[in-house]
């Protein structure tokens, strides 16, 4: 019998008042981290201390899935400072001691981004002062934590076609103060304040084939090419992978693996960042929708891990109570949302084995 069999007999059997059969269903339910280490790949969440004392089984299901996490919000610009020029970083260091302790390698998130500044940043910004305001965070963000971080997101969302440019990037205050070369001066800077640590451009909807994102690929592959000719320190791009339910017919297709292999022609590492799937415009019943966003997490990753470019995978949550989507997207009929691969009890979904199963499929990394 295969794991995922045995624990749907678990599951279903009427028994439910053995005291054993949640720790059985979780024990059958092998952590994603030791089947992503068995490929050489790494598996993780984003993270928030807050949760875990909300919830003392969800910080061991975290430590004992993840081996990599991302701070949700401990280290964005609003979190660090909340006045000019002052960072409290006690909040982020607590995240990285934890990670510390339990072998959890961190991914910064993320320095230079239009969203999550502090009131103060914007009212700082013109074309005199804006390279200064955005050199001085990264040399004291990157800086403070120099040497801990596995990788860094220097730049988040930087790619919009809605902004109407010719070169796809967003018309961000950043963009707007100092130009394109804020990317490359990112970069750079990061680089000088924390050479150990690998750089990431993070970016949404690289991993949707439609308009908008062969708008964003091609975007983002020219960006690529000019900074790399440069020589700009770039390692790595990171998808975000906010999927939906409801589309999916454009994930995990051959247009989004030619995207990827164009990528790992251009030498980048490639992590998933921040995977999740909206299911607020999916059916009401709960089987039929765990189905079909299982469905889309086995598609989209067994597409994702066929590249050994692809370096690791990172869920925005574990567990449905605690999820960005239940407050963003919320179902219009009031149900609860079930995004990730553990429900709020933080019991394996189809969707746990969706991915376990892609994990177990993808090539081992030399
Ligand atoms: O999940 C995060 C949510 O709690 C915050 O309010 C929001 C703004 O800081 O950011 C969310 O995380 C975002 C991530 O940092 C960047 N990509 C999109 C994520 C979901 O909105």
């Amino acid at each position: 019998m295969n794991r995922r069999d045995f624990v749907t007999m678990l599951s279903a059997t009427a028994v439910t008042k053995w005291a054993s059969l949640e720790t059985a269903v979780q024990a059958a339910a092998a952590p994603l981290k030791q089947l992503a280490d068995q490929k050489g790949l790494m598996f993780g969440s984003s993270l928030a201390l807050k949760y875990f004392e909300q919830s003392p089984a969800y910080k061991q299901l975290f430590v004992s899935q993840c081996d990599i996490a991302t701070p949700e919000l401990q280290m964005k610009w609003n979190s660090l400072s909340r006045q000019p020029g002052i960072y409290d970083f006690s909040t982020a260091d607590q995240l990285v001691a934890f990670c510390a302790t339990n072998r959890i390698k961190v991914r910064g998130h993320t320095l230079v981004w239009h969203d999550s500044l502090p009131v103060w940043v914007p009212g700082q910004l013109s074309p005199v002062t804006a390279r200064t305001v955005m050199l001085d965070h990264i040399q004291k963000v990157a800086g403070h934590f120099a040497g801990k971080l596995y990788s860094w997101d220097v730049v988040n969302e930087a790619l919009d076609p809605g902004s109407q440019r010719p070169d796809g990037l967003r018309s961000n205050l950043w963009l707007q103060n100092i130009g394109v070369s804020y990317i490359e001066q990112a970069f750079r800077a990061t680089a000088a304040a924390d050479p150990k640590a690998l750089l990431v451009w993070n970016e949404n909807y690289l991993e949707v084939s439609n308009g908008f994102g062969d708008a964003k690929r091609k975007a983002m592959l020219n960006q690529l090419d000019a900074l790399l000719a440069k020589g700009v320190p770039i390692h790595g791009v990171g998808l975000e992978a906010h999927l939906r339910g409801d589309q999916a017919n454009v994930l995990g297709d051959a247009s989004y693996e030619a995207f990827l292999s164009e990528l790992t022609q251009r030498k980048m590492k490639i992590f998933i960042t921040e995977l999740d799937i909206q299911d607020s415009s999916l059916p009401a019943d709960v089987g039929e929708r765990d189905k079909i966003v299982a469905d889309i997490y086995r598609k989209f990753l067994t597409a994702s891990l066929r590249q050994p470019a692809v370096k690791g995978v990172v869920a925005w949550g574990l567990s449905d109570a605690f999820s960005w989507i239940s407050g963003y997207r919320p179902r219009k009929d009031g149900l609860p949302v079930r995004p990730l691969a553990f429900d709020i009890n933080c019991q394996p979904k189809p969707a746990y084995f969706a991915i376990a199963e892609a994990l177990e499929a993808a090539p081992r990394r030399v």
